[in-house]
């Protein structure tokens, strides 16, 4: 494939539903969409970087400008285009996992058009449709937690996952378990806690959690691997597994049990095949994360969470779990499970007017013609 170019664009989508985590409340998702354009196909991106650098270092802003300075240039000298020669072309320029993943994303979606082939084929998928947890944020109150809960219950979603903080963990988690007995449950710290937290955090034990989720910080693999041996609720790790080394590691330490895995935080849908692949081999289940996906990103989620070592429902809820008006077709909940896109590529695209209508800015950074070795 020939690129041409590449358009960066910026997109907000009210929730419908604040979303609270320890580290903020979200109202209105903003999103970065990349489109690749080639001589044979255009592809999409999506990158799940939020508006400020609170769940890790990447933004929108500096994801639009590291793609515009550093990463669509970079792939213009690169001979016969593909993905597997995206990751290779962006490996001197440091992190941007989550910008460096919509571009390679985007590549991968405009190859596979070409050949006719689904992303979930291309990964290795072996379902068609995925069950589906959902993730409900910090709320004011218990009560207004359990009407949460339980409308997300009656939707049809197979797994709760309760966002928890210093101060909204111990008694939120009983309450949620008292109501609804015997759920698939779960509870997701984004590194809110201390070593220290250690007795604390063992409080939580006695509710049979499928997994506490990311307790510590992100560069303290043994601060987990020392309190995985001191609770009997299976740790999983989701901002520290930033590559299939960062996996093996975290296993080798004995840090966790489960791994979370977002294609954004590692780079893209290549390395997180590895990491399944890394995963599995070691017998630790995962399950595909999420990051407040428009049906672009969702899409590709789906694919991966497809996988053979996927083996707990994933936070891939459908579209109306968070926007009145998707960007693509709407995703929808049918007996707790989604659909896994057939068509070639991601297999959505977004629909032009519902596009236009929430775009906030659009660039174009072209690719000289004569910059293509080939
Ligand atoms: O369903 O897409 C979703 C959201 C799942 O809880 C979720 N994502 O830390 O995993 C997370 C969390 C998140 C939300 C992270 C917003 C960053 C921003």
């Amino acid at each position: 494939m020939k690129l041409s170019g590449v358009e960066i664009r910026t997109v907000e989508l009210p929730l419908v539903s604040p979303f609270r985590t320890s580290f903020g409340t979200e109202t209105v998702r903003e999103a970065l969409l990349v489109r690749v354009v080639t001589d044979e196909a255009e592809g999409w991106g999506e990158c799940g970087a939020g508006t400020a650098p609170l769940y890790s270092s990447e933004y929108t802003h500096a994801a639009a400008d590291v793609l515009t300075r550093f990463l669509v240039p970079a792939l213009a000298g690169v001979p016969g285009l593909d993905a597997h020669r995206v990751a290779p072309a962006l490996a001197p320029f440091k992190g941007h996992r989550m910008a460096k993943a919509a571009l390679e994303t985007a590549v991968l979606d405009a190859d596979l058009r070409v050949r006719g082939v689904s992303f979930g084929h291309a990964l290795g998928a072996v379902r068609e449709t995925v069950p589906c947890g959902v993730s409900v944020g910090i709320t004011e109150s218990i009560p207004a937690l359990l009407d949460a809960v339980a409308g997300y219950l009656d939707a049809g979603y197979l797994r709760i996952k309760l966002k928890i903080e210093p101060g909204w963990d111990v008694e939120p988690v009983r309450a949620v378990r008292e109501r609804f007995g015997d759920i698939l449950l779960q509870a997701d710290a984004n590194t809110a806690y201390r070593r220290a937290d250690a007795r604390h955090l063992a409080h939580l034990d006695p509710f049979d959690l499928l997994l506490l989720e990311q307790p510590l910080a992100e560069d303290d693999l043994i601060g987990h691997a020392e309190l995985a041996a001191r609770l009997t609720t299976p740790i999983c790790l989701d901002e520290s597994i930033v590559s299939a080394r960062a996996a093996a590691d975290a296993i080798a330490l004995g840090a966790c049990r489960v791994v979370n895995i977002k294609p954004g935080r590692v780079g893209g849908y290549l390395e997180a095949r590895r990491i399944h692949d890394v995963c599995a081999a070691h017998g630790v289940p995962v399950w595909c994360g999420g990051m407040l996906e428009t049906g672009v990103g969702r899409a590709a989620n789906l694919a991966l969470a497809a996988l053979p070592g996927c083996l707990l429902p994933g936070d891939t809820s459908a579209s109306d779990r968070y926007y009145r008006t998707d960007i693509t077709a709407p995703f929808r909940l049918v007996d707790g499970h989604l659909a896994v896109p057939t068509g070639p590529g991601i297999g959505v695209t977004p629909i032009p007017d519902v596009l236009e209508a929430v775009t906030t800015a659009t660039k174009w950074v072209p690719v000289p013609a004569g910059c293509h070795p080939s």
